[in-house]
């Protein structure tokens, strides 16, 4: 399998943590979206990552789908999520909370980023929804008192929360004030202190379109 996209991405890398969890071996091709935008299109019509080929040739995206089908691929047991019940529905909320947050920080940062100026409607809407979440996260990671969000075992919950606040605290640095929220810092720090987090990382860096 090939997984492209940069590390720096919370989408890309949440992915690419969860291959090697899974015991997934893959190679990795580190293109940029506008950077690279050619080589992905070339893939992903859409220009985005994470975009994961697989051996058969054909290309998923949005890393939502492509765990769904990574989880699959494990086998019976292995999924990084509950099968059924409430820890299932309960996992679907956070990984939605995070992933929209992460979603919204995408949102704010490409409006600061790549407009003259930015829309200032939209920015206050989207740190808004990106505080909303946060809090919301907060509260139920406060709530569990076990090491991962669902017990002893990593999932995908507690992988997406901790790539969401990385992204956020390096490519929007002092937009929001993350010490407003101790416990999802504290289980962001405790997976970046994992060798898998530390391997699976990249200091973030925007490419703007025409850049290299
Ligand atoms: N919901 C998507 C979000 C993916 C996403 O926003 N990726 C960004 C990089 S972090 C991207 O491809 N940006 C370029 C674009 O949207 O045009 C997922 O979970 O994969």
């Amino acid at each position: 399998m090939l997984l492209i996209g940069q590390y720096d991405s919370p989408f890309v890398r949440r992915v690419a943590i969860a291959m090697r969890l899974h015991g997934m071996a893959f190679d990795h091709a580190p293109w940029s979206t506008f950077g690279d935008a050619q080589k992905i299109a070339a893939y992903n019509p859409l220009i985005r990552v994470p975009t994961l080929v697989f051996d058969d040739g054909v290309a998923l995206m949005d890393s939502g789908a492509i765990l769904e089908v990574l989880d699959e691929m494990a086998g019976p047991g292995r999924a990084l999520i509950a099968a059924s019940g409430p820890d299932r529905r309960e996992a679907l909320r956070l990984i939605a909370l995070a992933s929209g947050a992460a979603d919204k920080a995408v949102s704010l940062l490409y409006e600061r980023a790549l407009r003259p100026e930015a829309f200032d409607t939209w920015v206050e809407r989207c740190h808004a929804q990106v505080s909303g979440a946060l809090a919301a996260l907060e509260v139920a990671r406060a709530a569990r008192g076990t090491p991962w969000l669902f017990g002893d075992a990593m999932g995908h919950a507690d992988i997406i929360l901790a790539t969401m606040l990385r992204f956020i605290r390096e490519a929007l640095p002092g937009v929001f004030d993350l010490d407003a929220w101790p416990a999802i810092a504290a289980h962001a720090a405790a997976c970046e202190a994992l060798p898998v987090f530390q391997e699976i990382a990249q200091p973030y860096r925007l490419v703007k379109p025409g850049e290299g």
